[in-house]
């Protein structure tokens, strides 16, 4: 997915607290004194020299908290919670390893030092590309989702990942870019919101099916495929989702039991063909859902697993409905355990009233044998 906005890269935009923290290290205190006190100058030459302090952050979020994973994406649709694959891809593996993370609502101003979409910001640095993002989230996390594959298992995943994201990618970014007006319809894309925007819809629109033709046409030809017949790479497409039908086989996933780094390929791809809303004619979406009805229960599969909140995501386009939910249960938690505790202590002095009239009775007996 690629949008004409800001371009602002880390180097060029730099967060306040920052910006704050230069101002900080710039203060000329030290002269001042100097200045007044020409022998004390020369005693303080002769100390050793206070290290530098440390340099600012580059990142965005500086109040970051420890190990917790700050995702850049592109804004929230009412088909999916990403049009861009690659952030799908990152944020399914995040929810799938169960790692914290916090989607950065940046109304898609930011791109990575790369240039790209998604990054995440990790205790103050930035790691790129979706690839990269999972294998050192996965280094510092202790988290492989591919850790029980053989070696020839990791191989034959490294190679359909390679068709998909090489090649599979290509043919739904070329019916994006030929079919822009479809594309905004079918995955229900609104701009102002995604943007941030205040600028009419229809204006939005416009610019957007402008560039992103252009651009996406530009790149789908410079990859290679885009020098074919619109017919020829739908036959491209409807190749590569067989060998993945076929290579799922009777699988729950396409190494098991558990999902694989190439299960959430497979999902992060596919359901940018899938859920393509119905209201626009699509032939590779409807080869698809008549074709490839494993692959097909393999996205519910991965969706019910990673999305429990995918309804909510996809109707109220929030960006952390997850740790919204998270919050829920954990004051719904304290609630019960209040409760519990409420209901323990009434318990206590319910007891304690007991054992008080248990002492008092005989008490009672012995007064009234005395009256
Ligand atoms: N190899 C990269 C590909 C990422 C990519 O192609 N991102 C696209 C969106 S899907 C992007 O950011 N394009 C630039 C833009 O939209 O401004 C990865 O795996 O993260």
């Amino acid at each position: 997915m690629s949008a004409e906005v800001e371009n602002k890269s880390v180097t060029d935009e730099k967060p306040p607290a920052a910006e704050e923290a230069k101002k900080i290290v710039d203060e000329p205190v030290v002269e001042k004194k100097e200045a007044a006190d020409p022998k004390e100058k020369k005693e303080k030459q002769e100390e050793p020299a206070a290290p530098p302090a440390p340099p600012p952050p580059r990142v965005h979020k500086a109040d970051f908290q420890k190990d917790v994973v700050y995702l850049y994406q592109f804004s929230r649709t009412p088909v999916l919670p990403s049009l861009s694959p690659y952030c799908l891809k990152v944020e399914t593996w995040l929810r799938l390893q169960g790692i914290k993370y916090e989607n950065v609502d940046h109304k898609l101003k930011f791109r990575s030092a790369k240039g790209q979409l998604p990054f995440v910001e990790l205790n103050g640095e930035e790691i790129a590309d979706s690839a990269a993002i999972i294998s050192k989230l996965g280094q510092h996390f202790g988290a492989d989702l591919d850790t029980n594959l053989s070696k020839d298992d990791k191989n034959k995943s490294h190679a359909l990942i390679s068709m998909i994201e090489n090649h599979l990618c290509w043919v739904y970014v070329y019916w994006r870019s030929k079919n822009p007006d479809a594309m905004i319809k079918g995955c229900k894309l609104n701009l102002q919101h995604a943007l941030g925007s205040r600028m009419p819809n229809a204006v939005l629109n416009l610019v957007f099916k402008l560039t992103y033709s252009r651009k996406g046409a530009k790149k789908v030809k410079a990859h290679g495929l885009g020098v074919h017949s619109a017919e020829e790479i739908l036959e491209f497409g409807k190749e590569d989702l067989q060998v993945l039908e076929d290579t799922l086989g009777e699988n729950d996933f396409f190494f098991g039991e558990k999902p694989t780094n190439l299960d959430v390929v497979v999902f992060s791809h596919l359901s940018q063909i899938a859920y393509v809303d119905k209201a626009v004619e699509y032939d590779l979406r409807d080869h698809f859902l008549e074709n490839c009805p494993k692959l097909n229960a393999l996205l519910t599969r991965i969706k019910e697993r990673a999305f429990p909140d995918w309804d909510e995501i996809t109707s109220t386009l929030g960006l952390n409905t997850h740790i919204e939910e998270e919050k829920k249960d954990s004051e719904k938690d304290s609630k019960e355990k209040e409760g519990k505790e409420t209901e323990k202590e009434s318990e206590v002095i319910k007891d304690e009233g007991k054992e008080k009239d248990e002492k008092e009775e005989p008490k009672k007996e012995v007064d009234e044998a005395k009256s």
